[in-house]
């Protein structure tokens, strides 16, 4: 299959089904929108209303019936979804860390899996190109991905290998003209439909590189991964490399080792820290209008000291994660943001959310189990949320290593 194959084949979702969807209002306890810029505030609005209006209506839809919404990537490249934060030479938005935060945020709103399409390729794919790439990869990928023309994946983990990457044993060997690339990659997402993939594989000397794989190259195939419960509306796969001929020129020259992938990983777990509170807001403003419509013992349930504390502490948490995660934006811009920092955030804020989702369904009764609410659905997605990236104790471990200096891994 060629790429323009997979960019119809992408186009070709089956008919969804819309729902109406209820105005949300976005908690903001403590006017944060005065700590935005007038531009943060106009990109996160744009995303917001695209988000209402084109794939709140269908997402519930997509997640009933494990569908990824793909032909929303022209719409999502044109919004500047993919790489805002890289320069605009290369066709990406040439904006700042808070206005990434913000529009992960408005994506993850809506859903884990549609922010799980735009962070791999925004910080997993986008990133390492531009950061290690040469000029000519570079110009040769970037404006096509930022306007989804291409979309790619990230291949790190492998079935034996997630929490500790560098372990791998997807190995490439110089053949002279080109490099003999094996091995396969596990739980990878975008691969089922991607056009590029950024792989991780060891040389002969056991170093890491990274190596741009393009769909349609001998031997080379991404098998779904079916089955799952959490992240329906995002397509997860396996990367298989079966003696593939890799070009000299798809090597990323300018990094070697582990740092290569952790370093794109910082970014993308700054990218989850603020989707996590999108996924939370979500689920706090239909808990918080539930409470004040749904009547019991001939009162809004929201009259009730017990619904009130867990809206109240809803909104607490939701506030102190903005407040962590905004601070964190300014140090990203300094570029001052340190491994641990961003642990911090991603642990705290996809916990937070996973939390205030468990409650909110609460608040819902039976009616929080069923897909006319978001609560269930962004549950689920946050199960992956908190496992992939680093689960929630390989950060408490990177956040124990820099209070400590010692490493617990090993
Ligand atoms: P360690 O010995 O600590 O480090 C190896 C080398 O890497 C350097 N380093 C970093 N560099 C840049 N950024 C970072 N965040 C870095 N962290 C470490 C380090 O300085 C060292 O450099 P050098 O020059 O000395 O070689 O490595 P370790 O093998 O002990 O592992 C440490 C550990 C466990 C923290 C790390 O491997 C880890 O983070 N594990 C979790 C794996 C993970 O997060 N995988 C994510 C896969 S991608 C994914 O999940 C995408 S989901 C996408 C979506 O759908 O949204
Ligand atoms: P394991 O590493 O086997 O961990 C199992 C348990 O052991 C966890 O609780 C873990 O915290 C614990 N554990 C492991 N080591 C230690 C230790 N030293 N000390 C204490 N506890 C420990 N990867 C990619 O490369 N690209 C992708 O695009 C991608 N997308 C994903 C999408 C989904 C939906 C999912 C579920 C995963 C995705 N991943 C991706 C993989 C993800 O990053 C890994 O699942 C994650 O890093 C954990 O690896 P694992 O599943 O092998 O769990």
């Amino acid at each position: 299959m060629n790429l323009s194959d997979m960019q119809k084949k992408r186009m070709d979702v089956p008919a969804l089904h819309r729902k109406t969807v209820k105005k949300y209002t976005a908690p903001d306890h403590y006017l944060l929108d005065e700590l935005l810029s007038e531009e943060h505030r106009m990109i996160r609005d744009s995303v917001r209303a695209w988000v209402d209006e084109k794939v709140m209506p269908i997402i519930e839809d997509c997640a009933q019936r494990n569908i990824c919404p793909t032909h929303l990537i022209p719409e999502m490249g044109t919004l500047g979804i993919f790489g805002p934060a890289l320069p605009t030479e290369y066709g990406c938005g040439g904006l700042d860390q808070i206005a990434y935060g913000v529009i992960m945020q408005e994506v993850e709103r809506c859903d884990s899996g549609l922010r799980s399409m735009a962070s791999v390729q925004g910080s997993l794919v986008m990133y390492p190109i531009y950061k290690y790439g040469s000029e000519a990869q570079r110009k040769k990928y970037l404006p096509k991905l930022a306007s989804g023309e291409y979309m790619g994946c990230f291949g790190l983990t492998e079935a034996d290998y997630g929490s500790n990457p560098g372990g791998m044993l997807t190995n490439y060997k110089d053949m002279g003209d080109h490099y003999l690339l094996n091995g396969s990659k596990m739980w990878i997402s975008n691969s089922p439909f991607a056009d590029i993939a950024v792989v991780w594989a060891k040389n002969e000397e056991g170093r890491i590189h990274g190596l741009i794989v393009e769909r349609g190259m001998e031997g080379f195939t991404t098998p779904e991964i079916h089955g799952k419960w959490s992240l329906r509306a995002s397509a997860t796969g396996e990367l298989v490399f079966d003696n593939v001929k890799v070009p000299k020129e798809n090597l990323l020259p300018n990094v070697s080792g582990l740092k290569g992938p952790l370093g794109c990983l910082d970014s993308a777990r700054y990218g989850i820290a603020w989707g996590a509170i999108g996924a939370a807001m979500a689920c706090y403003d239909s808990a918080v209008q539930y409470s004040k419509e749904r009547l019991q013992f001939d009162k809004p349930i929201g009259s009730f000291q017990l619904i009130q504390k867990k809206l109240a502490e809803m909104l607490t948490e939701i506030t102190k994660a903005q407040l962590l995660t905004f601070r964190l934006g300014q140090l990203k811009n300094e570029d001052r943001a340190t491994t641990a920092q961003i642990s911090m955030a991603k642990r705290n804020n996809v916990e937070m959310a996973l939390n205030i989702a468990r409650e909110a369904r609460q608040i819902h009764g039976g009616m929080g189990i069923t897909d006319e609410y978001p609560m269930m659905r962004h549950m689920a997605n946050l199960e992956s949320v908190i496992t992939y990236e680093g689960t929630h104790d390989i950060h408490l471990l990177i956040l124990g290593m820099d209070i400590t200096g010692i490493q617990a891994f090993k």
